[in-house]
């Protein structure tokens, strides 16, 4: 079971072994699928609780010794869901009930790294899972010595806010150095890993990770590729004109005009989301005054607290329930500063009633959204928390990223404004132009990113690429799908995807590039039932509680259907379709085919 989203994800492992499942006692009856469920997930829910308290204490509070029960709690959970696993296949060739089916197929898929059977390969790759956690938690970038140490919120800072070239450069390589020291323990992680998966059955982990969408792996894979390519030609005009803005300001020999970006120029560790470049570089029309919040965040000095108030005050106004008093008490909000944590935001569905976030929020415009994020997750996880266990999750993972997501489409700069937080908006049609431009930049610059990450994953859990190209496949993919290098050269020496959290964690990736294309479809269909007549992208539903309703019943039904039926509740349609975000974004699409005449797109 997904017990956290963007953390160690339910480590679990299972191995069909005929005749491993006890027999029934003599004279009684034998146990039904349903009784069998009921016994063993009662057993699974005991050990989640326990595995999810020692991995929340060992990523809020990194130490040999939180790591080991980390480690050592998943060890047990996995130990318990391998034998459930086992004995489910007692149960092969009957006939089951569509929701005892399900709740069969969803054990079966529970775990993002399926242990293998063996006890001392288990805990072989507990250990690793919760090492390469730490090891990113901990990452540093030292040039003078210890004294003068920055972790990544300092080295994020300065890919966001610098423009020199060459400090540019050192942020980016003193973090993507860290990754070097997990590349051992990575390829170690991905073998045993892929042994559990191809010891339950899968080809691999890969194969098992897209089984989960309710179609044929083949299926899924097709429809991913259809969905990136009906955005491709929108990244295309915004990598085209980013690109011309960044050689006009770093000059021609640092971007060439017909070449890849250099990574460390795009305003964030990873090249995945450009927003940070709108105010100074990017903005199309300076005059028109359309700013972020970052500015009055700062002077009007807020805190986490006052974040996430904010983002609660959004889940209320639609009619959602406020916090449980025990999400103030255990969430971590902000980076402690006397301990090594893992920064990188998370929601927790810890026990019954405990929902926690973990972040380090900073009063930016960028941590403002990830905190009505990270609400979507926790009130994703109270609506459905009435669910048989097994189905306390999304309907699929991408929905479980696109609730905050679609919330965060209605902060609206008329939203923002009406709190203070940027001037009163002041329309027409370079305001808008503006404004699209600063949308574009977090959702369609990330499209590539997003689509490249598992098509690494799911080549290495293949074994179509191996530990000696690691690397240079990375960037192989980054080059085609992002048109971006890296700074500097890079070598097998190096692991760059070890620098990204959920490679470090094992988080699958590809539900981020759902969820940035369905966020726009829940988006649109809340604000059809809201009633709202207008462009998608004026459109907040904020205070409208028929919008929250429809919203709500979704999240309700967690992953008891398929996500299709789920879908069609609230949009009417049972696919993923970029439609609603081709939509959102017209204006923008049309002003950069005009803007781009005349430059040479493409790398
Ligand atoms: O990891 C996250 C969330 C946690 S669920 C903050 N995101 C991805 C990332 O940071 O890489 C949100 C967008 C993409
Ligand atoms: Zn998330």
């Amino acid at each position: 079971m997904l017990k956290t989203v963007a953390g160690l994800a339910g480590l679990a492992g299972a191995l069909a072994l005929a005749g491993a499942a006890p027999a029934a006692p003599a004279g009684s009856h034998p146990e039904s699928p349903e009784q069998f469920l009921a016994r063993t997930t009662r057993d699974l829910e005991v050990l989640q609780i326990e595995q999810a308290a020692a991995t929340w204490t060992a990523l809020t509070y990194i130490t040999p010794d939180t790591q080991l029960l980390n480690a050592r709690g998943n060890d047990r959970y996995l130990a318990r869901l391998t034998q459930a696993v086992e004995e489910s296949h007692r149960f092969d060739g009957r006939t089951l009930a569509p929701a005892t089916a399900r709740a069969f197929l969803k054990m079966r898929l529970n775990a993002a790294a399926p242990a293998p059977h063996d006890p001392a390969q288990r805990a072989r790759m507990t250990t690793l899972a919760a090492a390469l956690d730490a090891r990113y938690g901990e990452g540093k970038y030292c040039p003078h010595g210890p004294p003068s140490c920055q972790n990544l919120d300092q080295l994020e800072a300065v890919l966001a806010h610098s423009r020199d070239y060459g400090e540019l450069t050192e942020a980016w390589k003193g973090w993507h150095d860290i990754g070097a020291g997990m590349r051992g323990d990575y390829t170690e992680f991905v073998a045993l890993a892929n042994q559990g998966a191809r010891e339950q059955g899968f080809q691999d982990l890969g194969a098992m990770w897209r089984s989960g969408y309710d179609m044929p792996p083949a299926q899924f894979e097709a429809d991913t590729e259809r969905l990136w390519q009906q955005v491709k030609p929108l990244y295309d005009s915004l990598h085209c004109y980013a690109r011309a803005k960044l050689a006009a300001h770093y000059g021609a020999d640092k971007v060439p005009p017909a070449g890849p970006i250099p990574a460390q120029l795009l305003g964030n560790m990873w090249a995945q989301q450009w927003n940070n470049l709108y105010a100074d570089l990017l903005v199309p029309y300076p005059a028109a005054h359309v700013q972020t919040a970052d500015a009055a965040l700062k002077a009007q000095q807020w805190d986490a607290r006052r974040m996430t108030e904010s983002a609660q005050g959004f889940y209320t106004s639609l009619g959602f329930p406020p916090l449980p008093p025990t999400f103030w008490e255990r969430s971590m909000l902000t980076r402690p500063r006397d301990r090594e944590v893992v920064c990188h935001p998370s929601a927790w569905d810890m026990a019954p009633g405990d929902v926690r976030v973990k972040a380090c929020l900073e009063p930016t415009a960028e941590d403002l959204a990830t905190i009505y994020h990270e609400l979507g997750h926790v009130y994703y996880f109270l609506s459905y928390a009435g669910q048989p266990l097994l189905f306390r999750d999304g309907a699929n993972d991408g929905f479980h990223e696109a609730v905050g997501d679609a919330v965060n489409l209605s902060v609206t700069p008329a939203y923002l404004a009406a709190r203070g937080l940027v001037p009163p908006a002041a329309g027409g049609h370079d305001a808008l132009i503006d404004q699209q431009m600063s949308m574009a930049l977090e959702k369609i610059a990330f499209l590539p990113f997003a689509r490249f990450i598992d098509l690494w994953r799911w080549q290495v859990f293949s074994g179509q690429i191996t530990p000696a190209d690691y690397n240079a496949r990375w960037w192989a993919l980054s080059r085609q799908y992002q048109g971006i290098v890296p700074p500097v050269p890079r070598t097998e020496a190096d692991f760059d995807p070890g620098a990204k959290f959920h490679i470090a964690d094992n988080t699958p990736y590809i539900r981020y590039f759902l969820a940035f294309i369905v966020q726009f479809q829940f988006h649109k269909a809340m604000c059809a039932a809201a009633g709202f007549e207008g462009p998608l992208y004026a459109c907040s539903v904020y205070g409208n509680p028929a919008a929250g309703a429809r919203l709500h019943a979704m999240l309700a039904a967690g992953a008891s259907q398929p996500w299709q039926d789920t879908l069609q509740k609230l949009t009417g349609t049972r696919d993923f379709d970029a439609g609603a975000i081709l939509e959102y974004f017209q204006p923008l699409r049309e002003w950069l085919a005009q803007e781009n005449q005349g430059r040479q797109c493409g790398w």
